[in-house]
């Protein structure tokens, strides 16, 4: 590829847990174009646990039976030190998912230790400006312990996804409001990827109005926040699997938009706190942010109501539960 041509030099792109569910989608997506353009080449890095690697032998071979344009190469690996060489940017997908027997603290000890490793592989090899996102639950909490084990990376590079949140809640006020979510702009969630999480309909449009005149407060503090927080237990049952296409749609999303913009759109993203809105520092909170030459920034001035201070507050006790359960892996 040349740059004359109207492509770009091929950048690196690391998926873990590649050949589960989540990267099964995001992999097309990814390859496609649709998250870091139609114009930007990608090498794929990725990694699996060795007891998923004959799986991700048959993801890759589909992936060349795709014959993507953009797609520059393909490695599989189950070495982390190799899957993040030099990567620009990284979707930390796979963990263990969370089974009947397990609550929200066992989760987090199963699945925390990965991000050490994971957190230690991108602070040596990873190119210094990488782009990280993590999928993988507690997705907070997990971006916490990769993002503490790699001090030398800026901690604005560490991520964690809310943006399944946001388009869940987009989602529901289209069909409520009967438009097209196209329309709808600047909704976005506070605080966990968990139950506790505050979609934010206060600034948000639709069709240019304000979402508060469109739809009813009972609603919104009601029905709504329910079947937001609740959804991703609703397609378990639904059909039986946890949510994998609309997360790896979201993945893209929020990529995209970090990589190329938001275009003056509020988005959701978890990242560590450097004391925005009262919350702890480091702990990883979604925030209302602006994406702009691949910088993120959090939206600073939103005026908080009791009930979204106390929304705030339920998130913040919520992750510093989870920080203390893995004080120990934070290398501090
Ligand atoms: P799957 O179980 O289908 O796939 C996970 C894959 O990760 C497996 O192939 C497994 O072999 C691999 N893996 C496990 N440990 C690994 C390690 N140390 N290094 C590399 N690969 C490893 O799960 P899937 O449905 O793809 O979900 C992946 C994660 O996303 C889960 O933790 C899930 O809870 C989380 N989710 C997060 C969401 C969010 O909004 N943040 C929503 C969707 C999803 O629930």
């Amino acid at each position: 590829m040349c740059e004359d041509d109207g492509m770009k030099k091929s950048i690196r792109v690391a998926v873990t847990g590649a050949a589960g569910n989540i990267g099964y989608a995001l992999l097309w997506r990814i390859a496609s174009g649709d998250c870091f353009g139609a114009n930007q080449p990608v090498t794929l890095q990725l990694l699996e646990i060795p007891p998923g690697m004959q799986r991700l032998d048959g993801v890759i071979m589909e992936l060349k039976d795709s014959a993507f344009p953009l797609v520059h190469d393909i490695v599989g690996t189950d070495d982390p030190n190799i899957a993040f060489k030099d990567a620009d940017a990284i979707f930390l997908v796979g963990s263990r998912p969370r089974t009947k027997d397990m609550d929200r603290a066992d989760l987090v000890a199963a699945n925390g230790p990965i991000f050490v490793g994971q957190g230690k592989a991108i602070n040596a090899v990873a190119s210094p400006n990488v782009k990280v996102i993590t999928v993988g639950n507690p997705c907070n909490t997990n971006a916490l312990i990769a993002c503490a084990n790699a001090p030398d990376i800026p901690s604005r590079q560490f991520t964690a996804m809310t943006r399944l949140d946001q388009n869940r809640a987009v989602g529901q006020m289209a069909e409520r409001a009967g438009v097209t979510a196209s329309t709808i702009h600047d909704v976005f969630i506070w605080g966990n990827h968990a139950n506790t999480m505050y979609p934010d309909p206060r600034f948000g449009t639709i069709d240019g109005k304000s979402v508060t005149d469109v739809l009813d407060k009972e609603w919104l503090q009601g029905a709504f926040l329910e079947t937001v927080a609740t959804r991703g237990k609703a397609i378990i049952v639904a059909r039986g699997a946890s949510s994998a296409a609309s997360a790896a749609s979201a993945a893209t999303d929020h990529m995209r938009d970090w990589w190329q913009g938001s275009n003056g759109r509020i988005v959701s993203m978890a990242l560590p706190s450097e004391g925005w809105y009262g919350v702890p520092e480091g702990l990883v909170f979604s925030f209302p942010c602006r994406c702009e030459n691949g910088e993120v920034t959090v939206v600073e001035d939103l005026p908080i109501d009791s009930f979204a201070q106390s929304k705030i507050d339920e998130n913040v006790a919520a992750l510093l539960e989870e920080r203390d359960a893995v004080s120990e892996l934070l290398g501090n």
